[in-house]
């Protein structure tokens, strides 16, 4: 079996691990699965052979053997179903971790991708600045409630999940801000996943990638 994914040929983020790969490689560290990368450029993800596998024309794709499969949580969802180490064994702890992925991606990632879109395709509007606040709120409700709910656990529920998986993924997009700085638990929580063997792997092979072609 022969996994293959794809990432940008040269991430906008000069390789902070920011882009959505990065959650697919750790997720195939985690259980331990080589995988092959096809890089591509932005041409070439919005080209009919890209497209084919994602609709959107957007990385992460995600190939095995004969199934093609596109979005991030998707992926992780799978690699984790097909392997072990990233979802409990009991149905119902199972069941919970599958519900932090879900909440990471539908409750959580939303007003902080938006952020990032105020930043970089609203700025020139006369609004930019009540718009952000307005975001930054929403981030910070939402960072406050999760950070109640993990208080000082190591993990949202109980070992180690995917639902980390994607959840820390998903809050490392604000790292640096100083907005999940102000949030200790949730900042603990982050560097706790950074500092994961299979964390560090991916990182510095998506890192690699983003250095050989820049010639740095
Ligand atoms: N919901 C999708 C979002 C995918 C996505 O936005 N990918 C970005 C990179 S992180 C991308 O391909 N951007 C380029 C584009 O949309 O043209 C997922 O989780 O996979």
């Amino acid at each position: 079996m022969t996994i293959t994914i794809t990432a940008f040929e040269r991430s906008p983020d000069r390789g902070r691990g920011l882009a959505r790969d990065m959650r697919v490689r750790w997720a195939l560290e985690e259980v331990g699965q080589p995988y092959e990368v096809r890089l591509l450029s932005f041409e070439a993800m919005k080209e009919p052979a890209h497209l084919a596998h994602h609709p959107f024309g957007q990385i992460p794709t995600y190939e095995e053997d004969d199934l093609a499969l596109f979005e991030s949580g998707s992926i992780v969802f799978h690699v984790a179903e097909r392997h072990t180490g990233l979802l409990p064994d009991d149905a119902n702890a199972r069941a919970r971790a599958i519900t932090w992925m879900f909440a990471a991606l539908s409750t959580v990632e939303p007003p902080i991708i938006d952020r990032a879109i105020v930043r970089f395709q609203e700025r020139d509007q006369v609004w930019y600045e009540q718009r952000l606040a307005m975001v930054d709120d929403r981030i910070k409700q939402r960072l406050s409630e999760l950070s109640d709910r993990l208080g000082d656990a190591e993990w949202l529920d109980g070992t180690f999940s995917a639902g980390d998986l994607m959840m820390i993924s998903v809050l490392l997009r604000i790292k640096g801000t100083g907005i999940l700085e102000d949030y200790r638990h949730l900042s603990a929580y982050v560097a706790r996943g950074e500092a994961r063997p299979a964390y560090k792997r991916a990182f510095a092979a998506q890192l690699a990638v983003f250095t050989a072609a820049s010639g740095d």
